[in-house]
């Protein structure tokens, strides 16, 4: 079985993959969301950086299981890194039956978006910061993503943004995408992101009874 089919075939979760750009603030939101939704999902993180575990420590405080992946000097994780970090998941809690596993990408613009690693749902991170043109110069991560968090919107009153403009551009390139602008630190625009990834695992688990066991990985 290949790991791409092993992942897609974790039982009753809903992979989410965030990833653009170093420091738009992709563990911040999962802080918030591993804190949100912690009396209602099951949740494990899969936790991708080239070198250390910092955001992986950062996680654990949760009490959630949380699998560090180094990439090295790959700048992004592959299906294989994925489906390796879901088989450490089963080995430690058996039997593995969680409702969600998030999946945090290595910080980066353009590899993220060109590598499948099985997940349900792509999530991708795009700050304020970054301004309103990258959605036009980096088109990738931005047509294959299902959901599209823009982020620090506290930072909008110290910043020329135009955060509809962002959206805007986000949409020339991906009609259908979910936007959502958020803050981590004020909690702004969370509760409908909090929408969002229940009704992901919800359509999941509609699509796919809970099952005992993982399929092997055999590649
Ligand atoms: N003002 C503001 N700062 C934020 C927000 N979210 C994150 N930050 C800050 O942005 C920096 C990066 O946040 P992280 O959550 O580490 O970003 P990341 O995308 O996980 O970074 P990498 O994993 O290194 O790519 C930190 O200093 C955070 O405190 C926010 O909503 N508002
Ligand atoms: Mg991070």
């Amino acid at each position: 079985m290949s790991s791409l089919k092993v992942v897609r075939d974790m039982p009753r979760t809903a992979p989410v993959c965030g990833a653009i750009f170093p420091g738009a603030g992709k563990t911040a939101v999962l802080e918030r969301t591993l804190v949100a939704l912690a009396a209602e999902l099951k949740i494990a993180v899969i936790e991708g950086d080239m070198t250390t575990e910092l955001d992986a420590d950062r996680l654990r405080q949760y009490g959630f299981p949380v699998i560090a992946i180094n990439t090295g000097r790959s700048c992004h994780l592959d299906s294989k890194m994925v489906a390796g970090g879901i088989h450490r998941l089963q080995h430690d809690h058996n039997p593995v039956d969680f409702d969600l596993v998030l999946v945090e990408n290595v910080g980066n613009l353009v590899c993220p978006a060109e590598f499948e690693v099985g997940e349900h749902a792509k999530v991708a991170l795009l700050s304020i910061t970054e301004g309103e043109d990258k959605p036009l110069k980096y088109p990738i991560m931005f047509q294959e993503a299902d959901c599209l968090l823009i982020t620090k919107t506290d930072l909008a009153p110290y910043l020329e943004v135009n955060i509809e403009q962002i959206a805007a551009n986000v949409r020339q390139m991906n009609p259908h995408v979910t936007i959502i602008p958020v803050s981590a630190k004020t909690g702004e625009g969370l509760e409908q992101w909090f929408r969002w990834v229940r009704q992901q695992v919800s359509d999941r688990a509609k699509l796919q009874p809970a099952t005992q066991s993982l399929p092997s990985l055999k590649h």
